[in-house]
């Protein structure tokens, strides 16, 4: 059996414990085929020449890298996001377009694909992730690699308008022409690649998803990203898990509303506090019933956008509590930290109201741990954004445009005061689509598209 070798931004750190569905996913696959994982290790260092770092552990090789301080402010802050990130997510008005950034993401690729390129053997099969890592198969291609290299994008693929506004936009999408798969996580952004591609490159249609340039053949297809809902179930089966919840219970008498984001412009934070208190205000005598609790992870603070954003917060929430607030009651409970991964599933358990409402989003894992965190008697609602890559499978969820301020506030009181036997049949239809197309299945899934290739060469 081939080697899996997987390449991505970020790597786990290999002596932590490992959270999060995509962590636990990778993880699972590498163990299974004996494989390797190469990455940043989140690092910044000091000197100008990293090296590459090299451990094992469970029979996983990791091969880590450092980026030093140039690389890490216009690599990763600059162009992967400052530029990538908000033309991705349609905030070209964010997007910093500065010559030093592209070519410092571009020289920071080669030297990541130059250190992998010594210790990635004949057979091997390479999945490369997300969009810092655009580039790197064309890089390996360039060392002469023949293997099988995959890409996923976590993110949306953007209009083709918006594509363009990135001054060296055919570079970067032809340079994914070097990979032999390209997954998305939705219909809507394989298609926008589609229509991008056909106008702007001059790639030839070969077939069902199958397209040739330059003498190579590559596909594309659709693997949503699920998460492990047998680890929130284990999760949510401990003794720690059970005094939480009844802790929670105790402490917060009223009815709760949850929102669960990394603080993000792409999450639409904002419009989902205007909507709360426009909630409040179309239904007054849900004051003192009713409270958000908005958790939001620290991210990105040295992009100026994020740091703006993280202002815009505190003073949105400071006014609403400050105008709306009583000595007994606070509408909004704002947490701008992480929080424990085992506690979430808790959290997600004790809210009545999911509020998921990103204005753009690859898929959106919050929506699907919302779910798999519920309990069957007597499940919570799942509000849910339109724009979310997790909406095109939660059909029954209820679906909001988050910029349309009053239909969300009306929403949330529907959620609110929803009957048992809707949210139960609501619950059962989600529940199945992520119990089917959890995280294990998206890897399968992906892997084994990406291996037909090698069984066609082979044939
Ligand atoms: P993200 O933009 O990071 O991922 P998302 O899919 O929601 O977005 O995943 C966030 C993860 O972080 C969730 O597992 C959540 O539980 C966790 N998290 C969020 N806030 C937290 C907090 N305060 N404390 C602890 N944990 C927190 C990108 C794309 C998405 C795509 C994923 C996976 O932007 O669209 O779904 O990759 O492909």
């Amino acid at each position: 059996m081939s080697r899996l070798v997987v390449i991505s931004n970020r790597t786990v750190n290999p002596h932590e414990s490992r959270s999060g569905g995509l962590a636990v996913a990778l993880w699972s696959a590498l163990k299974k085929s004996g494989g390797m994982w190469i990455g940043w290790d989140g690092n910044v260092c000091r000197n100008d020449n990293p090296e590459l770092k090299k451990c094992q552990a469970d029979g996983v090789e990791f091969y880590t890298t450092e980026f030093t301080e140039f690389e890490y402010d216009n690599s990763y802050i600059g162009y992967a996001n400052s530029v990538l990130w908000p033309v991705f997510h349609n905030r070209i008005d964010l997007a910093k377009y500065d010559p030093e950034y592209k070519s410092c993401y571009e020289k920071t690729i080669k030297r990541m694909a130059s250190f992998c390129s010594k210790e990635i053997m004949q057979d091997d099969v390479i999945w490369v992730h997300d969009y810092q890592m655009i580039p790197f198969g064309m890089e390996l291609r360039a060392q002469r690699m023949q293997n099988s290299i995959g890409f996923f994008l976590h993110i949306p693929f953007p209009p083709e308008e918006l594509m363009r506004s990135i001054p060296e936009h055919r570079w970067l999408i032809t340079s994914l022409f070097s990979y032999d798969l390209i997954g998305f996580q939705t219909e809507n952004d394989m298609r926008k690649f589609h229509n991008y591609i056909i106008n702007y490159t001059d790639v030839d249609v070969f077939g069902d998803k199958c397209y040739l340039y330059k003498g190579r053949k590559f596909r594309v297809g659709v693997f949503p990203i699920g998460i492990d809902p047998e680890e929130i179930r284990n999760t949510l089966d401990t003794e720690r898990s059970r005094e939480l919840e009844k802790k929670f219970i105790r402490e917060n008498p009223r009815e709760m509303i949850v929102g669960v984001d990394r603080l993000d412009y792409s999450k639409g934070i904002l419009h989902r506090i205007h909507s709360i208190s426009k909630f409040f205000s179309m239904y007054p005598e849900k004051k003192r019933a009713v409270s958000l609790l908005q958790i939001a992870a620290p991210s990105r603070e040295k992009v100026v956008a994020y740091e703006e954003l993280s202002e815009c917060m505190d003073c949105l929430c400071g006014k609403i509590n400050g105008e709306l607030g009583d000595l007994h009651w606070s509408p909004v409970s704002y947490i701008h930290r992480n929080i424990a991964r085992e506690d979430l599933p808790v959290i997600y358990r004790v809210s009545k109201v999911g509020l998921v409402t990103p204005l753009c989003d690859g898929m959106n894992l919050v929506a699907k741990e919302y779910i798999a965190s519920q309990d069957p008697g007597n499940p919570g609602v799942l509000i849910l954004s339109e724009f979310a890559g997790a909406a095109q499978q939660f059909t029954d969820a209820l679906l909001v445009n988050p910029f349309d301020i009053n239909a969300t506030a009306h929403m949330i009181a529907r959620a609110l005061t929803m009957p048992l036997q809707e949210r139960q049949l609501r619950y059962q239809s989600l529940m199945r689509c992520v119990v089917h197309n959890d995280v294990h299945w998206w890897c399968d899934a992906f892997l084994s598209s990406l291996k037909e290739r090698e069984v066609r060469l082979a044939g």
